[in-house]
């Protein structure tokens, strides 16, 4: 058997036996699947300066190129296993064994993991053998008994047996039209069995090769597919859309009228939720059912707290529209979204809980194990902080954190906004660490005043005359007192600003301008209200959130 056809046997069994882990997994629960906890695994495993390269450099789609690059990498050795397993079945066995292996220790290393989430694995890997092997011997046709036949059918070398079949060609005419169309038989094998001359057999039938394989693709895709639908998905999904969302005992202070200037290319002063920024360590997006969420308050608290979903939803709520911002923004970056959050004020659950004096931190965690450290003393002193249950009006969508988040105004995401939460253990930052702390961000942080051109577009090419220049700003929880702009390091000019409903959210800002032909740079910075204006000093998003002003360069013509 070729070389080739060994590897797509091992492709094969591969895919069956990822396939049938994640029908296993649908069942047992998506942090069960091999290859989310094989990613999972390699995104925490991954130094800080490649995951902070990866989010640089793909954004959003960080996930889908981890998953792809698992997968590949997943493809190659289940090519390499299938090369191997000609010579051997063994070794075939033995490559499909380290393979799970390395998906069991990864599966029953995730947080809350047990024994029996090894389950998938294993049955997606002995079905894989169980495919690698009848894969084999269905592309193996047993050569008619003959004493000189002592070599297993795989010894022979790939093109040895290519040349035989070649030679063969015109003997053998019963495999059908695939050998028929081969100009030159080059390549086309045939069951060695049905050759009249007698000639040394090759025992390689590739039509049944390839349809076996076929068959195993299809088998192992709706495995897949079927896996993903028992995943819960749905389920979450059903009772998601079936939540009712209570009214809002404290409702968002009124939007002002002038809020949103309303200019072509200039972020809404609201962000939509389709449109909202993503940015989380899950691979897959948990999928946390109502009916199953707990919230625990414990630690340094006088009386550990615990409650349902059902209790949230029956606690005052309140609504707030607040600006979210990620550390991992650059100067000028997209990472920031406003929206209308409701929820359960975090000082009220933490009242009843009772935090011990000395207590200063405030350790969240996800239903998927991330963490946030979040300073006692700013989530106590009177900003909206919230355990929130919905952004702009409907449950928090699942990849923002259903069915409850953190939400406090003025903490970047990473030590403030945690998704999915069910835990909040009350302790000390000299004895706890978060996430991205030991991955070197800083352990608290306080989102850092500024400033960002939307429009026009960095390299735009515009017509000579008035031009607005226009962006957004933010300070959150000090609120933005001026913006200003100048153009080709001339003078600074005072943008006019939009009305807030608060400090917390970004404010617009926009500004006319006589635009002359050539080359113009733009730039922008932003003073809050406590007097201090945005530095030039440019700094990286690590270790505490990026630092400079925005520029950008035009045409105009
Ligand atoms: N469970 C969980 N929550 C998380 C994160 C995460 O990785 N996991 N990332 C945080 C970061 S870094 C940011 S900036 C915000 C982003 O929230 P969003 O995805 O809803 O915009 O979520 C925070 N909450
Ligand atoms: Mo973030």
């Amino acid at each position: 058997m070729p070389a080739w056809a060994g590897a797509l046997a091992g492709l094969a069994a591969g895919a069956v036996a990822l396939g049938l882990a994640q029908l296993v997994a649908g069942l047992a629960g998506p942090e069960t699947s091999p290859v989310v906890a094989v990613g999972d695994g390699a995104v925490d495993l991954t130094p800080a300066p490649v995951k902070d390269f990866a989010i640089r450099t793909f954004g959003e789609n960080d996930k889908t190129v981890l998953v792809g690059g698992v997968l590949v990498v997943l493809a190659l050795v289940a090519a390499l296993i299938g090369v191997l397993a000609r010579r051997r079945v063994a070794y075939g066995v033995a490559g499909l064994a380290v393979f799970a292996a390395v998906g069991v220790a990864a599966v029953v290393t995730r947080p809350s993991a047990s024994a029996v989430d090894a389950l998938p694995t294993v049955l997606g890997a002995l079905a894989g053998v169980w495919t690698l092997t009848w894969l084999l011997r269905r592309a193996t046709t047993r050569p008619q008994p003959a004493p000189a036949d002592a070599p297993s059918p795989g010894a022979a070398p790939a093109g040895a047996s290519s040349a035989a079949s070649s030679a063969a060609s015109s003997a053998a005419s019963s495999s059908g039209a695939a050998a028929g169309a081969s100009p030159q038989g080059e390549g086309v094998e045939r069951p060695a069995v049905m050759r009249a001359g007698g000639e040394q057999a090759t025992g390689f039938d590739r039509r049944r090769l390839l349809t076996g394989v076929a068959g195993g693709v299809v088998v192992a895709g709706a495995a897949a597919a079927l896996g993903r639908e028992l995943g819960g998905r749905q389920a979450v999904d059903t009772a998601r859309v079936g939540v009712a969302l209570p009214r809002p005992a404290t409702p968002a202070k009124p939007v002002p009228a002038g809020a949103d200037l309303r200019i072509n290319g200039l972020s809404s002063f609201i962000t939509r939720n389709q449109d909202f920024y993503r940015v989380d360590t899950a691979l897959v997006v948990p999928q946390v059912s109502p009916a199953d969420w707990r919230l625990r308050i414990h630690g340094l608290v006088d009386r550990p707290v615990e409650l349902t979903y059902a209790d949230l939803l029956k606690l005052p709520l309140t609504e707030a529209d607040v600006t979210l911002t990620c550390v991992s923004n650059e100067v000028g970056g997209e990472y920031a979204g406003n929206a209308r959050w409701l929820g359960v004020r975090m000082p009220d659950l933490l009242r009843r809980a009772g935090v011990r004096s000395g207590a200063d931190m405030l350790l969240s965690t996800s239903a998927d194990g991330f963490t946030c450290g979040t300073p006692v003393d700013v989530v106590m002193d009177g900003r909206d902080a919230l355990f929130a249950i919905a952004m702009n009006g409907e449950p928090l969508p699942v990849e923002h954190g259903f069915p409850v988040r953190q939400v406090v105004p003025g903490l970047y995401g990473y030590v403030s906004a945690t998704k999915w939460v069910v835990d909040v253990k009350v302790t000390r930052f000299d004895q706890d660490e978060a996430y991205w702390t030991p991955r070197g961000w800083s352990a608290r942080g306080p989102i850092k005043t500024q400033s960002r051109i939307d429009v026009p577009k960095a390299g735009a090419s515009l017509k000579a005359g008035r031009v607005t220049i226009a962006g957004v700003a933010w300070a959150q929880h000090k609120g933005v007192d001026a913006v200003e702009v100048r153009v080709d390091g001339g003078a600074w000019r005072q943008a006019r600003l939009a009305d807030v409903p608060s400090p917390d959210t970004w404010r617009q800002w926009s500004l006319d301008w006589d635009a002359t032909p050539g080359s113009h740079t733009l730039e922008v910075r932003a003073t809050d209200t406590t007097g201090y204006t945005q530095t030039d000093r440019k700094a990286p998003p690590a270790p505490d959130g990026a630092t400079g002003w925005h520029a950008i360069t035009v045409e105009v013509s």
